[in-house]
């Protein structure tokens, strides 16, 4: 298997709606000192140029942490930036031609909702699956909360790492245990912290734990 599901442990994805006293490169530093096990640039305003000088600084901090680095959405990017993964959702590239695109080696990850969905990306070659809402969030529009049998289940039907996403935080992970979950992705959580290291270090120790329990 190419993802190895330790590293969905804590899988930190960038907002620039919280750059402020830190840059973004330095909010992604502060995540890999605390413990974060995987990056994803999610940029939805830059334009392709920004984009990519963006991408091209911080899979450099990922690599000199030895995190594996996702580009969200953006394939040919992920493609020019030589990240270790990309991201897509339901309405973006078709997994398949995301695999025609990438070639064998790059991780692809996918955002399921159903079992139907995640089976159906796994079988066009998705290597690891991200599942929410779990939470009430206003991160992201339009994303209604999934019960967490449905993570369970998804967590059953597939052999792939499976990440769960959207409003997690301290006070919520635990509620996660026993789904089969292999960890939590966070946006706010992470990036709206005062202090992203230390956030960092105590939501990882809450994710081995609830992964583990
Ligand atoms: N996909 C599903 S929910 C979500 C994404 C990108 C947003 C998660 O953000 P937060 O701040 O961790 O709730
Ligand atoms: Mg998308």
């Amino acid at each position: 298997m190419k993802c190895d599901s330790r590293v969905m442990r804590l899988y930190a994805v960038t907002d620039r709606a919280w750059v402020g006293k830190q840059s973004l490169y330095e909010q992604v530093e502060s995540a890999l000192k605390g413990g974060a096990t995987c990056v994803q640039l999610r940029e939805k305003e830059l334009n392709e140029e920004e984009f990519l000088a963006e991408a091209l600084e911080i899979s450099a901090l990922c690599k000199k942490y030895q995190v594996p680095f996702f580009i969200n959405d953006n394939v040919d990017i992920a493609i020019q930036c030589k990240a270790d993964g990309v991201h897509v959702g339901q309405e973006d590239m078709e997994v398949s031609q995301v695999r025609k695109k990438v070639g064998d080696q790059m991780i692809i990850g996918v955002s399921v909702h159903s079992v139907e969905e995640a089976i159906r990306a796994v079988e066009n070659g998705a290597d690891c699956l991200g599942v929410g809402a779990m939470f009430h969030t206003s991160t992201k529009e339009c994303t209604g909360v999934l019960p967490k049998e449905r993570l369970r289940d998804i967590c059953a039907a597939v052999k792939v790492p499976v990440v769960a996403i959207g409003g997690i935080k301290k006070s919520n992970i635990e509620q996660l245990a026993g789904t089969g979950v292999d960890g939590v992705a966070l946006v706010s959580a992470i990036f709206a912290a005062d202090d992203i290291e230390r956030e960092c270090c105590l939501l990882r120790e809450l994710s081995e734990k609830m992964v583990n329990s």
